[in-house]
């Protein structure tokens, strides 16, 4: 039952299901009760449950499928944007497994955006990774990175589906990822990102563009990622100095 008092009962009913979710008494994907049986159970009007309901799916924690009901979603992978770290590292610190499937991967001209992130001259050869990251079996993101740096062509012998880009380039090349300047922007999902990211034309995505640089702020690297929005929260401590 719910408390009478200064908080709104929507609320009440909005942290008792969110507690359900967040404590994994509900699990993902589960179908939560309707808003009927809500209304029963805590003796609240329809409108009442219906806007507890909306506030979770708008933060992310349900979701609703039409003609179906309303489900549990899968918790969303926090990423902190203070320190820099790689695909891999980042999943392994979540006792996730990481996946890569290498969808392309060539020596290519550097185009006029590229050469002036990269400080070089346009049409300089750099090895260019398209790759599908996924975690445990989920794919995530969809990541084309370009990278330049004295012999970077022999990039093109390693093994990216099964080893990581930021460990061979410190362990092997000597090119350790130090620095990065990083964009983020809301997009919608085309249809070729969609199908390999497995979800709907026009879904939500997040769009990152990294220059990440190495000893002396030399740019080493300028990658374009292309998150689910379903399942990235991006966290960031400010301070006002
Ligand atoms: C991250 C980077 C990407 C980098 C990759 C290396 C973003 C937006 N992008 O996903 O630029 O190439 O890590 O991961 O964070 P790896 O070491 O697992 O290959």
């Amino acid at each position: 039952m719910l408390k009478s008092g200064p908080v709104p009962r929507y609320y009440q009913l909005k942290e008792i299901i969110r507690q359900k979710v967040t404590g994994g008494q509900w699990a993902p994907g589960t179908p939560i009760p309707s808003e009927r049986e809500l209304c029963e159970q805590y003796g609240l009007s329809r409108m009442t449950a219906r806007q507890s309901i909306t506030e979770l799916v708008n933060e992310g924690y349900l979701y609703r499928e039409q003609g179906k009901g309303t489900f549990v979603a899968q918790p969303k992978i926090t990423q902190q944007l203070i320190q820099l770290t790689g695909f891999t590292e980042d999943m392994e610190a979540r006792a996730k497994h990481p996946a890569t499937q290498v969808l392309k991967h060539e020596m290519v001209p550097a185009d006029a955006v590229v050469a002036t992130a990269l400080r070089i001259k346009p049409g300089q050869l750099l090895f260019r990774v398209q790759r599908l990251r996924l975690a445990n079996g989920e794919p995530l993101a969809i990541e084309t990175s370009l990278v330049n740096f004295i012999g970077c062509e022999h990039l093109m012998d390693e093994d990216l589906e099964h080893e990581s880009l930021y460990q061979i380039l410190e362990k092997k090349y000597g090119q350790p990822p130090l620095e990065a300047d990083q964009e983020l922007e809301a997009r919608l999902a085309g249809e070729e990102e969609a199908r390999l990211l497995k979800i709907g034309k026009g879904d939500p995505v997040l769009h990152i563009h990294r220059t990440t640089y190495t000893d002396r702020n030399q740019p080493l690297e300028f990658a374009k990622s292309i998150y689910r929005g379903d399942k990235y929260r991006f966290y960031t401590r400010l301070n006002r100095k």
